[in-house]
Formats: C-alpha cells, sequence, structure tokens
C-alpha cells in the first residue's frame, strides 16, 4: 500500500463534485483519463460493487484505498501480458495471460471472447474488458465448480440452476 496522504490526493482528484465520496461517473470519468473510449460502465459498476462495503452506492475514502489496489493490481497484469505494448491484448496474450491463470481453452474460445469484447474493431480488448472477462470467468469458474464435486469437468444442473449461475454471476459478480 502506498501512503495515505498520495492516495487521498488521487481521491480528491476524482471526487469532482467534493462530495467526499466517488461515485459511478466520477470512477468512470477517473479511470478514462488518457482513452478517447469511456471505461466500460458495466467495469464500474462491478468495482463500486466489489469494494462499497457499506451499501451506499459509493466509494469512501477508506473503501478507495482497497479499489485503488484492486485496480493498480490488474493494471500490472494487464501490462505483463501486454508482449507488444500495444495497450491492448490480442488472442494470443490472451492465451498465454489465461494459461498462467491454469486454465486449458481451445482457440475457439479465445476466438469468441475477443470477438465479443472486441469493441474497436482491433481484434483486441481493452484493459476495462480485460477486468470484466477475468472476473466474470473466475466467478463462473467458481459457479461451475461448486457443482462438479467429483471434479470431472461435466456437470448436470437444471435450468432454473443454470440460469441461477448466470444471473449471479453476470450482474453483481463478487
Ligand atoms: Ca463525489
Ligand atoms: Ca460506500
Ligand atoms: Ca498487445
Amino acid at each position: 500500500m502506498p501512503d495515505r496522504q498520495y492516495l487521498w490526493n488521487i481521491f480528491q482528484g476524482v471526487d469532482k463534485d467534493r462530495s467526499g465520496f466517488i461515485s459511478a461517473t466520477e470512477l468512470q470519468t477517473a479511470l478514462s483519463n488518457g482513452t478517447w473510449r469511456p471505461f466500460n460502465p458495466e467495469t464500474v459498476r462491478l468495482m463500486i460493487g466489489m469494494f462499497d462495503k457499506d451499501g451506499d452506492g459509493t466509494v469512501s475514502f477508506e473503501e478507495f484505498c482497497h479499489l485503488w489496489k484492486y485496480i493498480t493490481d490488474w493494471l500490472n497484469c494487464f501490462k505483463s501480458f501486454d508482449r507488444d505494448n500495444s495497450g491492448t491484448i490480442d488472442k494470443t496474450e490472451l492465451k498465454t495471460a489465461f494459461a498462467s491463470f491454469g486454465f486449458r481453452l481451445s482457440d475457439a474460445f479465445y476466438d469468441l471472447v475477443v470477438r465479443k469484447f472486441d469493441r474497436n474493431n482491433a481484434n483486441s480488448i481493452t484493459f476495462d474488458d480485460y477486468i470484466q472477462i477475468c472476473v466474470c470467468l473466475q466467478s463462473l469458474t467458481v459457479a461451475f465448480r461448486s457443482h462438479d464435486k467429483e471434479m470431472t469437468g461435466i456437470i448436470t444442473i437444471s435450468y432454473e440452476e443454470f440460469l441461477m449461475m448466470v444471473v449471479q454471476t453476470m450482474f453483481h459478480p463478487v
């Protein structure tokens, strides 16, 4: 953790209306700095949901300290896999990243992910979408494993269980 004064300065810069709390809009604006494209609002909502411990819908300074570390860790992870320093993750880089997380998946899967999240038509994924993909994949994997008691990699679930799994992971994953 960097010192609190350093984080307090960042916090005050992000808290544009000086309310003492960071709203989703303020966070999105701060994260968009340096790019032309707004930070994925879904990722912003996801992160606020994870760090808004008192549930008031905004990020206090205490909550911000944890959020800041989370974003920094993801950014370092993203940069370490962006081998060609293009600022985005292409299919080959994504494969390397996920293989290092322990996923063994086919090319068809990576093609699909890049196609779904390639919002710039550049055959690659930006930082905000990368966080969203990783967090969703992690929570879907946890949900799958909770049904896969024998660790066979195959589960049998009902339609309702399937819906519950998707709703729980896709909307407000933790
Ligand atoms: Ca504010
Ligand atoms: Ca809060
Ligand atoms: Ca790259």
